[in-house]
């Protein structure tokens, strides 16, 4: 069995030991025991290719155990998703082998979570061993290849790899593969045996698999021949390779058929820039597969929600806060993100007139500070509408080092205004034009420039 991650992870096993493997260590894995790899006992920061006991082969340094929070960002690292136990990884730096003894047991599975890297080169892997009987890698569609024997009609016999379509798994996503390898049911036309595949629990199926063990020829099923000529082997997994680089964790090599948990990731959020209100749950939510998740949505005080989007697409406009949302059945990855927008009175919100010390209910075009700026145009210039002292204005100016100033001060600052805008002009009478890059709002803001000759300065507040 062999399969293969690139630029990539191969994860291989062949129907017997080669004779090189006898070189670089004995078989000490016995499937017998129901081998298991979590990586939990070890150390972060362990080179297991030089634990004899445990099988693994590799160049110095090139499967290293690593701690999913380690180094930072975490994202470097991130935490499978299919697992609740997952504090330790294997990162795999090289081309890695792992010796295991199969013979006897008639199915054999292997289980485990890759995070692969896709095969970005032209054609498939050529470098696959003659003796492999699996292998599989994910090219660019996010969609595994499984290398098998061909087996259209019974006559052709060669070795071929077929790209399964369905599920896509997303660049960077960790994903559960599962490979069953069946040493016995009944060998077909005396030639090869058997394996199944599961990614993320559901079987792989291909034009060129059959639909059961010795079955005549239809296609479309989820057996495929096992490449070589596994019938005159002994049945059973030697060695596995894992090939190209890639991120690796909780392999079961069992007679068991694994207990498959299958979870996606459902990204609850309030994009970037977007304010107003809460969703809960919020971040990378997992959700098992084929279950429900409830979000719920609410708005802050004065707030309303104004949509909320699943994958993009939204699914409602203005509902009554809190607004729940079940996901029924959900059986992929997903998004969720909820908008609010700022109740209000002509533009102006009402979280800004309470904030000011008015009422929702103040006229947006009446003067309560008497500073000669309505309530509506201290709003957009963040100045305080209940506060005389509080109005738009520079507040001072001078001059050093060749550089002039100019500074004013804001407060009760709604985030969603644009920038403040200087403009210059050379006399008070002539046409005033932007002096330069905006100014970002803040309780104090000074504005720069080289000093040339005398400048007149005017500040602007837009929406
Ligand atoms: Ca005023
Ligand atoms: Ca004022």
């Amino acid at each position: 069995m062999r399969a293969m991650t690139p630029s990539t992870l191969v994860i291989a096993g062949v129907a017997t030991l080669l004779a090189s493997s006898v070189s670089f260590g004995a078989i000490t894995n016995s499937v017998g025991s129901n081998t298991v790899w979590s990586f939990e006992a070890y150390t972060n920061g362990q080179d297991i290719g030089t634990i004899p006991t445990d099988s693994w082969q590799a160049p110095a340094d090139s499967i290293v155990v690593v701690s999913s929070n380690y180094p930072t960002p975490a994202a470097d690292y991130p935490i499978p998703t299919n697992e609740a136990d997952h504090n330790l990884i294997l990162d795999l730096r090289a081309d890695a082998t792992n010796l295991i003894s199969s013979t006897g047991n008639v199915l054999v599975w292997l289980d485990h979570l890759v995070q692969p890297r896709q095969w970005d080169q032209d054609g498939d892997p050529d470098s696959i061993p003659t003796d492999a009987q699996m292998a599989y890698y994910f090219n660019t569609n996010g969609n595994m290849v499984i290398y098998h024997r061909g087996v259209t009609n019974f006559t052709d016999k060669s070795n071929m790899w077929s790209v399964i379509e369905e599920p896509v798994i997303a660049e960077d996503s960790w994903v559960r593969v599962s490979v069953g390898m069946d040493y016995g049911s009944g060998a077909l036309d005396g030639s090869f045996k058997y394996f199944q595949v599961k990614i993320n629990g559901t079987l792989a199926s291909a034009t060129d698999a059959i639909v059961a063990p010795g079955a005549t020829y239809t296609g479309n099923g989820t057996y495929f021949a096992m490449a070589y000529d596994s019938v005159a082997q002994p049945a059973g997994i030697n060695q596995v390779l894992l090939n190209g680089t890639g991120k690796f964790d909780d392999f079961v090599v069992t007679t068991n058929t694994p207990d498959i948990i299958v979870k996606h990731t459902v990204v609850a959020a309030i994009p970037s820039g977007a304010t107003g209100g809460t969703i809960t749950p919020s971040g990378q939510v997992l959700v098992t597969d084929g279950s429900n998740q409830t979000f719920v949505v609410e708005a802050y005080q004065y707030w309303t929600i104004q949509k909320v989007d699943i994958d993009g697409v939204t699914v409602t406009n203005t509902p009554a806060s809190p607004y729940t949302n079940t996901m029924m059945a959900v059986s992929a990855d997903a998004t969720i993100d909820a908008y609010f927008e700022a109740d209000n009175t002509n533009g102006v919100p009402h979280w800004w007139l309470v904030d000011a010390g008015l009422t929702v209910g103040a006229d947006p075009d009446a003067d309560p500070d008497g500073d000669g700026l309505t309530t509506a145009q201290e709003h957009l210039a963040s100045t305080d509408p209940d506060d005389a002292m509080s109005t738009f204005r520079i507040t001072r100016t001078w001059q050093a080092n060749g550089t002039n100033y100019v500074q004013w001060e804001s407060e009760l600052i709604d985030p969603t205004l644009s920038d403040f805008v200087v403009e210059s002009a050379d006399s008070p009478t002539n046409t005033f034009t932007p002096a330069g890059a905006t100014v970002s709002r803040g309780d104090t803001n000074i504005w720069t420039e080289a000093a040339t000759t005398e400048t007149f300065y005017r500040l602007k507040a837009e929406e």
